[in-house]
């Protein structure tokens, strides 16, 4: 069998032990990273009929989801950071001092689900930006004073739920009223990627993590954090 195919099942049915080392096996041959999340968020795909208010199957879904955490965490965060030491040297060398633009990310209010928004914040994490992670459940107002206090460059907002998507308009307005729409704000996830960024009033909606940190570092300017 394909083995990405294979690690998509293994997440399926929660085998996390085993779904860590099919994700070893997987970036020992060089398959990209690009690829392995894909093959995760489809794992977890399959389980939607499992999530549902008339039908919520969680152990099967709570075991899926820790094979993927686990993933995320023992191989790619791993991996990412071979490579960010490998290259730590000649950076220093180059550039005298680590870069940091800092990003403010959390599951906008009324949702809990932060699977994604993890990714997100791994991968961020490991191009040299400076993560500051609210967690789950998050109102505009946490988001906006974070952001300003951190005097961050983005804000990164995750909804999977469509009924908590009108709280997602309400950052950039915030921003706005305070004089920091210089703020970029990035929506993602399941039920943001359904919108667009006008009706969302943001400045992007990626359609995935790499989307998202293609955005975050197509728009870092040189300055403090
Ligand atoms: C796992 C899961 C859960 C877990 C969450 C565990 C956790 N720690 O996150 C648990 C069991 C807790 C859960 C609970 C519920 N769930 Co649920 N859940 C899912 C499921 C199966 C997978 C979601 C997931 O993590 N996918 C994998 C990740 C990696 O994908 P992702 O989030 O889309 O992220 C990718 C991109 O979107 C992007 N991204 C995500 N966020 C961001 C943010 C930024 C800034 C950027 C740049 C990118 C980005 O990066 C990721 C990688 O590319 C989905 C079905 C589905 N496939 O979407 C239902 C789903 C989201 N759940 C659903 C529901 C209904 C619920 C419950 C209400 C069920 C209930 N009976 O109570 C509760 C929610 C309670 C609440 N208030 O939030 C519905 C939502 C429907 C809707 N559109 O409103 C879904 C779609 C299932 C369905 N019925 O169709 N759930």
């Amino acid at each position: 069998m394909d083995r990405l195919k294979e690690l998509s099942l293994l997440v399926q049915h929660g085998e996390n032990v085993q779904a860590v080392s099919c994700a070893e096996k997987l970036l020992a041959q060089a398959c990209p990273m690009e690829d392995i999340v894909k093959a995760l968020s489809d794992g977890l795909e399959v389980l939607r009929n499992k999530c549902t208010i008339e039908n919520f199957q969680l152990l099967d879904v709570l075991l899926a989801t820790r094979a993927m955490v686990e993933v995320v965490d023992e191989c790619l965060a791993r991996k990412l950071q071979t490579e960010m030491d490998t290259m730590a040297d000649s950076f220093e060398r180059a550039s005298g001092e680590a870069p940091t633009k800092a990003i403010v990310i959390g599951t906008i209010q009324g949702d809990i689900h932060d699977l994604g928004k993890h990714i997100v914040a791994t991968l961020c994490r490991f191009k040299n930006m400076r993560v500051v992670n609210l967690g789950k459940d998050v109102s505009v107002d946490r988001f906006v004073d974070t952001a300003i206090a951190e005097n961050a460059a983005f804000i990164g907002v995750s909804s999977l739920m469509t009924v908590c998507l009108s709280r997602i308009n309400e950052i950039k307005d915030e921003l706005a009223r305070r004089g920091h729409d210089h703020i970029l704000v990035v929506a993602g996830g399941g039920a943001a990627q359904q919108s667009s960024p006008d009706r969302l009033n943001v400045d992007f909606v990626a359609h995935d993590a790499f989307d998202g940190l293609d955005f975050f570092l197509n728009h870092i300017l040189p300055g403090p954090s």
